[in-house]
């Protein structure tokens, strides 16, 4: 059968391009899937965090997964360090993973950056961990923006190495689900980087806690180029602003971009924008409040995780004893 999972990281605000490029999609499987949602505070610690701050940071991804419409009793909604399966999966997954393979993570070349010594090893096996997130459910399909899709390669690799080297049929090879008009979005201050949670312009994004004056200030304020938008996708070749600009509306109203572009095409930026940011104050602004409100009661949302970690670890508990009992240990885990 098949099973959705994906993963979060509690590392700040969320963003318009997490909204649109994967929780608006895990909201759309829910109904259709057994579905699987993990906030990975395991994978927040491969950077320094601050404790306080990364409790604080699960809390709110947690509402606002919520407010955007995940259902804690139709999905199953939890934090990855209650859920001790994926570290111990993880270490088996280094074991079958390749030096060579890590190697060629482009993630891990941003994210290290030029002080790359000084990185910590977390960081650099962060895609073996989320391999382990994914298999320890045996999960089939996951849903993800474009950034994740060399990640999601290598753990189609390590399932099936895992499989070939002790001849069994135990993990399922997992297909990326990359679908929407906006699964890459990217800064509003720069057209060629992505939209993210550690850039260091607060004008580069879009939150989903921002208010309505900051998002529309946002959007005037983001960057454009001076000529008016062409009538027909093609024409937006070479305009990375304008082609995020207007992926992003037709993600918002469900259109596609070519449709978008038949309501304003020959028009300019002083038209569009004010368009565009009064559909994402109307979609933005309930999730905002909803999650303002969710906050209000952190008692409830420990709760939520831990009913969820509870139900993810009666479906984890059994995988990892039958990949025990495959690689050779003795006794149940
Ligand atoms: N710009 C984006 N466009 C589309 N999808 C995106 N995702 C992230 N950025 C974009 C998708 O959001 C999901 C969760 O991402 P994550 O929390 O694991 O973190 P990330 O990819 O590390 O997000 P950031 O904002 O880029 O954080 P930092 O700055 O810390 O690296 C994933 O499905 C991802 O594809």
């Amino acid at each position: 059968a098949n099973r959705i999972f994906s993963g979060i990281q509690p590392t700040g605000n969320l963003h318009l391009g997490n909204y649109l490029g994967a929780i608006r999609n895990w909201v759309t499987l829910q109904d259709d899937f057994e579905s699987i949602y993990c906030v990975v505070d395991l994978h927040a610690v491969t950077v320094p965090q601050d404790p306080a701050q990364l409790r604080n940071s699960t809390r709110e991804v947690t509402a606002s997964l919520i407010a955007s419409g995940i259902s804690p009793e139709r999905s199953i909604l939890f934090n990855q360090s209650r859920v001790p399966q994926h570290a111990q999966l993880a270490w088996i997954f280094n074991c079958v993973a390749r030096l060579g393979w890590l190697n060629r993570m482009t993630q891990f070349k941003e994210k290290a950056g030029k002080n790359r010594e000084q990185a910590s090893v977390g960081l650099y096996s962060y895609p073996i961990l989320m391999a382990a997130d994914i298999l320890t459910y045996k999960a089939t399909h996951v849903p993800v923006g474009e950034d994740q899709k060399q990640h999601l390669e290598l753990t189609r690799d390590i399932a099936q190495a895992f499989n070939s080297h002790y001849e069994v049929d135990c993990f399922p090879l997992p297909e990326p689900q990359i679908f929407g008009s906006a699964t890459r979005v990217m800064s509003l201050r720069d057209g060629s980087s992505k939209m993210s949670k550690s850039d260091m312009s607060e004008l580069s994004r879009i939150n989903l806690t921002d208010d309505n004056d900051t998002i529309a200030a946002k959007i005037r304020k983001a960057k454009t180029d001076a000529d008016a938008l062409p009538s027909e996708a093609a024409g937006l070749a070479g305009r990375p602003e304008a082609e995020n600009l207007v992926g992003i509306y037709a993600a918002m109203a469900s259109m596609t971009v070519d449709d978008v572009l038949r309501e304003f095409g020959g028009r300019g930026f002083g038209d569009f924008k004010p368009a565009l940011a009064a559909l994402a104050v109307d979609q933005l602004a309930p999730i905002g409040a909803r999650m303002r409100e969710l906050l209000e009661n952190p008692d409830e949302l420990d709760a939520i995780l831990d009913d969820g970690a509870v139900r993810a670890e009666a479906i984890a508990r059994p995988i990892l004893a039958e990949v025990h009992e495959i690689v050779g240990f003795l006794g149940m885990p």
